[in-house]
């Protein structure tokens, strides 16, 4: 089994962040030829990181990769198996990637497109305020007291709410929802979740440094 990507995507990281709560971790490669390459295409037309290959299996898409490796890895289930608990943790991770996702797209976009920045704000923060309404300020993971699919998938969006901080007010738009931003607190003092903040970092650096040289 392998998946092809880079660690700072945080679609990448989300199935890394999965197959390591669940005690492994699933080889990480970047596909020779790169994502674009008529090989890559021809498994995943999208042309997006990340890819999983097991066997004659070509998955791509984050979440499906990160549902596949729950169910096929040994290990703990990272879903909840209560309904309306297994329902919460995916209604966080799909808050995420219909709402957060596009408007963090606005934030990386803001170098060139300055004019879109105020919109983007604005459409993160609102992406926040839902999951804050539907997260128990009480519970220790994003959803619940054990690290589940949702943490995976919160975590690698959230490092980039730090790592934009500076030039726009990203940490602010955490700060505004307390039971968020102490998850978020917590989340990064984790074993699992400090891994993945320095390896996304480290991955930030070295895009940033090759974008200079
Ligand atoms: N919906 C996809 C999004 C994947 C995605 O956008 N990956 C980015 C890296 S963060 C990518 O490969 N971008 C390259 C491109 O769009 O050309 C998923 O969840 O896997």
């Amino acid at each position: 089994m392998k998946l092809y990507g880079g660690k700072l995507s945080p679609f990448v990281m989300r199935p890394l962040l999965v197959s390591r709560a669940k005690g492994a971790e699933v080889e990480l490669d970047s596909f020779e030829g790169g994502i674009k390459c008529p090989e890559y295409l021809a498994l995943c037309p999208t042309g997006k990181m990340p890819l999983l290959v097991d066997g004659d299996l070509a998955l791509p898409e984050s979440q499906v990769i990160a549902d596949y490796l729950d169910a096929a890895l040994p290990g703990p289930s990272l879903m909840p198996e209560d309904a309306a608990d297994a329902a919460m943790v995916r209604l966080i991770i799909r808050l995420a990637d219909v709402y957060m996702v596009p408007a963090l797209g606005g934030l990386f976009r803001g170098r060139e497109h300055p004019d879109g920045v105020p919109a983007a704000l604005q459409s993160m923060g609102e992406a926040l305020g839902y999951i804050e309404h539907y997260r128990r300020a009480e519970d220790e993971f994003a959803w619940g007291h054990s690290f589940t699919q949702a943490d995976a998938a919160l975590i690698p969006l959230f490092f980039f709410l730090d790592a934009l901080d500076g030039p726009m007010p990203t940490k602010a738009l955490v700060a505004a929802r307390p039971g968020l931003a102490a998850w978020w607190d917590r989340a990064k003092a984790s074993s699992l979740g400090a891994q993945a903040v320095t390896e996304q970092a480290a991955g930030l650096k070295a895009m940033m440094a090759a974008r200079q040289g």
